[in-house]
């Protein structure tokens, strides 16, 4: 039910969280800062350190050939899940499941997304059941969109839910509002004890959720 969201940029320093919190958390999130610091192979390495699901947070937004270039290479790396900007229309987002399992953004955290993204959340979630993927992303800072999203989407489509701790969202809430996962960040990552950290969100949600 955690997904940690892995974004230091050195090897060794990714590795020894990921292995400190693995017990507390579900699956690995990573993102262009770890990826630019340390390279692709370390989605095998935490793989293989960890034994769990690693997401490529890549929000791949390209025309269909060269998200289908990009994702190529990140699932041939080992990557199980690769997230997606539905904004670029349908032809591109098909792109990417025709190679692999993908996750698809139909409303962000952060205040910016109210100018542009979140506005379009009935037609991403549109698109989202018709497209099946295994989930979207949906605001951890905004629980009743979370709610909203749930009441709409099809059932099987998990949500994942970032913008818990340092952005301002609460794990429970966001759980209770109907979020699969959340994705917690800087709050375990910058903690002085990431495993501590870790332990003390799980006790908050596990009672909420079954994954
Ligand atoms: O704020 P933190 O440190 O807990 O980190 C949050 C992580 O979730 C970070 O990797 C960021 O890039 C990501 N994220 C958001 O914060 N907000 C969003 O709306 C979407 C994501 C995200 O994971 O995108 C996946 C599409």
């Amino acid at each position: 039910m955690i997904i940690l969201a892995l974004d230091v940029y050195e090897k060794d320093k990714a590795l020894k969280i990921a292995e400190d919190v693995k017990e507390y958390i579900s699956m690995i999130k990573v993102n262009w800062p770890l990826i630019i610091g340390s390279g692709l192979d370390i989605i095998g390495e935490l793989k293989k350190r960890t034994r769990l699901k690693i997401i490529a947070d890549l929000k791949l937004a390209d025309i269909p050939n060269t998200n289908r270039l990009i994702a190529k290479k990140v699932y041939g790396a080992g990557a199980d899940y690769i997230i997606v900007h539905s904004f670029v229309g349908k032809d591109s987002v098909l792109a990417v499941k025709e190679l692999g399992e993908i996750i698809m953004i139909v409303e962000m955290s952060h205040p910016g997304a109210l100018e542009f993204i979140n506005p379009l959340t009935d037609k991403f979630i549109e698109m989202a059941n018709e497209i099946q993927p295994f989930g979207v992303i949906a605001p951890g800072t905004r629980p009743e969109r979370i709610k909203y999203i749930r009441e709409r989407l099809n059932e099987e489509i998990r949500i994942l839910t970032p913008g818990i701790g340092a952005q301002g969202g609460k794990a429970s809430e966001a759980i209770k509002a109907g979020a699969d996962y959340i994705i917690v960040g800087r709050s375990i990552y910058s903690s002085e004890n990431p495993r501590e950290a870790a332990r003390r969100i799980y006790e908050e949600v596990k009672g909420w959720s079954s994954e």
